[in-house]
């Protein structure tokens, strides 16, 4: 009988070191120390034994017993500690990779531009105004010079919403109602970036949206001389220090002078190109001294107070000094072209 445990002690020893994972290891314990397995099946027959040999049977089939027990610990150990490195092995992560890029957005350059432009006139003293897209035919056009039936209104063809609402054609409303809280009392000193609607077939020049920024100073003493000033101020500081300008007379209704600002060409300073069509000069902007009419309809005295106005087209400024060809580019949210202006 003692030979028949040392048998099985060493058979289920040997099973046990070939099991190569923790099922294999589980069948084995069952099939060696199980209520069904061998051990138990000799202490079961220990009654047949004689007195003197029960004790020593039964110690050493407990020996047998525990020794297998423990070799399965030990074995298990061994298995879980695998099992462990094996998953983790297969888990690694390596932390000295580099980070996926972030992709960087950038303004769009007409936010660029306008920024640009609002920073300028900023430093200058100017505050920003906004106002209502809906306007009213009054602050559109009546308090700018332009009553009904004025011939000068067929420059606008516009978006009527109601006989006297409309989608605002130019930034003027702005200033006409930032004047009209003023109270007759200056100075006003403000631009007004923004958009506005005309009724237009959109080709590579035109648009039926687009921006303006106007500005406009209202205070006693303000002469052309200050409107020269601040424009050529303007003209350097965004196409570069050794600009030119010339002032041409032209016509606007709620202006009186008008004049229509260029700057020396700055492609090629004034010689002749594609840029300038070979004038040597590009136009930017309209400007003018606010005329009376329209300074007495926002309150003002117009023996005491005088005052300039500009309006500009951020889109044509944007296109010049990027080169940009087409004026839907801006509209059209084409990643490929937003994307060229990243670092401007
Ligand atoms: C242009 C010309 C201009 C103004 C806008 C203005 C506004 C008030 C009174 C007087 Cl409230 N003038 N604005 C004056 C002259 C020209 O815009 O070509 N814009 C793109």
């Amino acid at each position: 009988m003692k030979e028949r445990l040392e048998a099985l002690k060493l058979e289920a020893i040997g099973k046990i070191s070939e099991s190569h994972d923790l099922k294999d290891l589980q069948a084995v314990k069952v099939s060696y120390l199980g209520k069904k397995g061998p051990i138990t099946e000799v202490l079961k027959g220990m009654g047949k034994l004689s007195a003197e040999e029960r004790p020593v049977i039964g110690a050493y089939a407990n020996e047998v017993r525990d020794s297998i027990q423990l070799e399965i610990d030990k074995k298990q150990a061994i298995l879980e500690e695998a099992a462990i490195s094996e998953k983790l092995a297969k888990e690694t992560l390596d932390v000295t990779l580099p980070g996926r890029p972030v992709k960087h957005g950038n303004a769009h350059p007409l936010t660029s531009v306008v920024t640009e432009i609002e920073d300028l006139f900023l430093s200058m003293g100017f505050t920003i105004a906004e106002g209502p897209e809906v306007e009213t035919d009054y602050y559109n056009f009546e308090a700018l010079n332009l009553p009904k039936n004025h011939p000068a209104r067929d420059m606008q063809d516009s978006f009527f919403i109601t006989e006297d609402i409309l989608l605002r054609t130019q930034t003027s409303p702005v200033q006409a109602r930032t004047m009209e809280k003023h109270e007759g009392t200056g100075p006003v000193k403000i631009i007004s970036p923004g958009k506005v609607y005309r009724r237009d077939n959109d080709d590579a020049t035109h648009s039926h949206q687009f921006m303006q920024i106007e500005g406009l100073v209202v205070d006693r003493n303000v002469r052309l001389s200050d409107l020269k000033g601040v424009l050529e101020t303007f003209a350097k500081k965004m196409f570069g220090e050794d600009r030119k300008i010339r002032l041409r007379p032209s016509f606007f209704p709620f202006t009186e002078p008008s004049v229509e600002m260029d700057i020396s060409c700055f492609k090629c300073s004034g010689k002749g190109c594609s840029i300038c069509k070979q004038t040597g000069w590009i136009e930017i902007l309209g400007a003018g001294m606010v005329h009376p009419n329209v300074l007495e309809m926002a309150g003002f005295d117009s023996k005491e107070y005088t005052g300039f106005a500009f309006g500009m087209g951020p889109e044509r400024i944007a296109m010049l000094k990027y080169g940009i060809d087409d004026i839907r580019h801006f509209y059209a949210n084409d990643i490929r072209f937003l994307k060229q202006f990243k670092n401007v």
